[in-house]
């Protein structure tokens, strides 16, 4: 299923069935506020039930909302958080090959800032470098479109941003999470979300920059080569979560964190990523494209690069790459995520 929603024209049949969970509404009423006949809105409610909302109908009493299936759809975002930039426009999807490709698409059409694209599913999920990022049913893929007043050498303080702003929702939510230098979020050490940001710049301004975050919820199998290494939300809970709650409370504090940025630059995002990184002070691995060296991490610079103090005591400003932390260290510490 394939469905754009503006916060200017909004479903108003499944946001009113929502907030009337448990009550009947009118026919009279649903189609007085949607502007709608009858034999649609008769239409809608199938489309709904469907999906797998079941809704009881009544002679004069209209629609009753009993209970919801776990979709993201817009709606049920909408209901969970007053987002106030992000999601003005969601694009919605059962399936999509990858929800960064398509915003990367929307985004050169002209979609605007903080417009939002979630799939149920992903077919070719992407990771960095060409990577692929497993996606079936039951976790949260979006990406977010965003418009920032940059300079293109800062787009990857957004990446930070985004991590801090999954850890803080993770912990929110009883859940152990750190930050695993750049862009992993790992709970019980194992790699519960990664995030992809993709940027589309001039030489001195950015024009957009796709935020695309992967995060595992309720989908619990993993491929045997990754099943060692990835976990989930359910995992380590030990339960089922509703997916839109997850997602209404990222959004809202992604929102949050991207205006303190705006205002006041990303000195406090910094001061957060550092006591949510699990990286620092920890002897690493770090795989670069051309070598392979290890060392400690100290810390990250402003720019977001992590700075590692190698064998020979030179301080290694590193800008990208993969870390990884020595089982040695690993074992005698107790990381928080
Ligand atoms: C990432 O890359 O971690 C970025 C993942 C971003 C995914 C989101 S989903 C929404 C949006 N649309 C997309 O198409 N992508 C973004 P990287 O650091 O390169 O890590 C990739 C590696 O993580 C893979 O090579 C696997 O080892 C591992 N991996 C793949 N799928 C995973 C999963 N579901 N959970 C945990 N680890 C996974």
């Amino acid at each position: 299923m394939d469905m754009i929603s503006d916060r200017s024209n909004p479903d108003h049949l499944l946001g009113m069935l929502i907030e009337k969970k448990g009550e009947f509404i009118s026919g009279e009423s649903i189609s007085g506020m949607a502007g709608v006949t009858r034999s649609a809105i008769w239409k809608q409610i199938n489309h709904l039930k469907s999906l797998g909302y079941v809704i009881e109908s009544a002679p004069r009493k209209g629609y009753c909302l009993i209970s919801s299936p776990d979709l993201l759809l817009p709606e049920e975002i909408h209901a969970r958080a007053n987002l106030k930039t992000l999601g003005r426009r969601i694009h919605y999807r059962s399936s999509v090959d990858s929800t960064n490709i398509l915003a990367k698409l929307l985004a050169s059409k002209g979609e605007p800032h903080g417009t939002l694209i979630i799939a149920e599913e992903q077919l070719t999920g992407k990771g960095r470098l060409g990577r692929k990022w497993v996606s079936p049913s039951g976790g949260i893929w979006f990406s977010v479109i965003l418009r920032p007043s940059l300079p293109p050498y800062e787009a990857p303080k957004l990446t930070l941003l985004a991590a801090v702003a999954v850890a803080q929702t993770l912990r929110s939510f009883g859940a152990a999470a750190s930050i695993k230098w750049p862009n992993d979020i790992l709970s019980g050490g194992k790699k519960i979300c990664g995030i992809l940001t993709e940027l589309s710049a001039e030489i001195d301004a950015v024009n957009f920059v796709v935020l695309g975050i992967g995060l595992n919820v309720n989908n619990t199998q993993f491929p045997e080569e990754l099943s060692k290494q990835a976990t989930s939300l359910h995992n380590v809970m030990g339960e089922n979560l509703d997916r839109a709650d997850v997602l209404a409370r990222l959004l809202h504090t992604l929102e949050i964190d991207l205006e303190q940025a705006e205002r006041e630059g990303f000195d406090n995002i910094l001061i957060k990523w550092r006591a949510l990184c699990g990286t620092l002070g920890h002897r690493i691995m770090v795989t670069g494209i051309n070598r392979t060296f290890e060392g400690v991490a100290l810390d990250i610079d402003g720019t977001g690069a992590l700075l590692v103090e190698n064998d020979e005591g030179v301080v290694e400003k590193v800008l990208s790459g993969d870390v990884s932390i020595r089982t040695r260290d690993w074992n005698k510490t107790n990381l928080p995520g």
